[in-house]
């Protein structure tokens, strides 16, 4: 039988929340024991997860060392630091407070200013309440991604410290957000113009075993 890996995580194909956790995992060599939360059931709302998370949302991670198991810790930003303060080999932030600025600032461009508004929470809000139809949420869509993308591509072609990653020559959180994106764009059927050095970029991650490893497809619960 397997040994039990020192987490737990609570987790569902497809997410791009998810995925970030999943990179940052496996980029620190770190296994996670998956528990599926069939988002598409809707379990994300059921009585049991809710107290994981109240917020509905998915991941979300439990860390059982010997002896203890801590509270659950959601927010992926919030997971890939304490992943980065508990296995500081292969960092995903630079060494420098300034650096480290950029890339905490680069990763909330995504995860607080552009994912948020597209989660399904938003759009059955959008849709049940706004009376939003198809091509509406469409535009939608559209909007934040190319809104979120085009000001990320100008930070990148603006700013010094940019690569072969979003933050010189290292893998950081901006690069696993930034791939946390570009993997649900095709889901939706979106394409954003205009974005040479993202492109770049995630192309570069691309090649790396630990987003190949990480992609939706490969998960289970993904369509075969
Ligand atoms: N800011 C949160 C976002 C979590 C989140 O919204 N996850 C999505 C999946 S990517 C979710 O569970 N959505 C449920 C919903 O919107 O109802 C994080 O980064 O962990």
């Amino acid at each position: 039988m397997d040994e039990q890996a020192r987490f737990e995580m609570f987790a569902f194909w497809r997410t791009s929340a998810t995925y970030r956790v999943r990179v940052a995992l496996n980029l620190k060599g770190l296994k996670a024991d998956e528990r599926f939360v069939n988002m598409e059931a809707g379990e994300h709302h059921s009585e049991n997860f809710l107290k994981i998370n109240p917020m509905g949302a998915i991941p979300a991670l439990i860390d059982r060392q010997a002896g203890s198991t801590s509270p659950p810790i959601t927010q992926s930003l919030a997971i890939l630091e304490f992943l980065d303060e508990t296995h500081p080999a292969s960092p995903i932030l630079p060494a420098g407070i300034y650096g480290r600025a950029r890339v905490r600032s680069l990763a909330s461009m995504l995860v607080a200013d552009t994912h948020p508004l597209i989660t399904p929470r938003v759009v059955t809000y959008l849709t049940d309440e706004a009376g939003m139809d198809a091509g509406a949420i469409r535009a939608w869509r559209v909007n934040w991604f190319t809104k979120g993308l085009l000001a990320f591509e100008q930070r990148l072609a603006t700013e010094a410290e940019t690569g072969t990653f979003c933050h010189g020559e290292q893998i950081t959180m901006a690069d696993i957000c930034l791939a946390s994106i570009k993997i649900v764009l095709p889901i939706f059927k979106i394409d954003v113009v205009g974005t040479p050095i993202i492109n770049r970029i995630f192309a570069a991650c691309e090649q790396h075993d630990a987003f190949i490893n990480a992609a939706p497809s490969r998960q289970f619960g993904a369509p075969v």
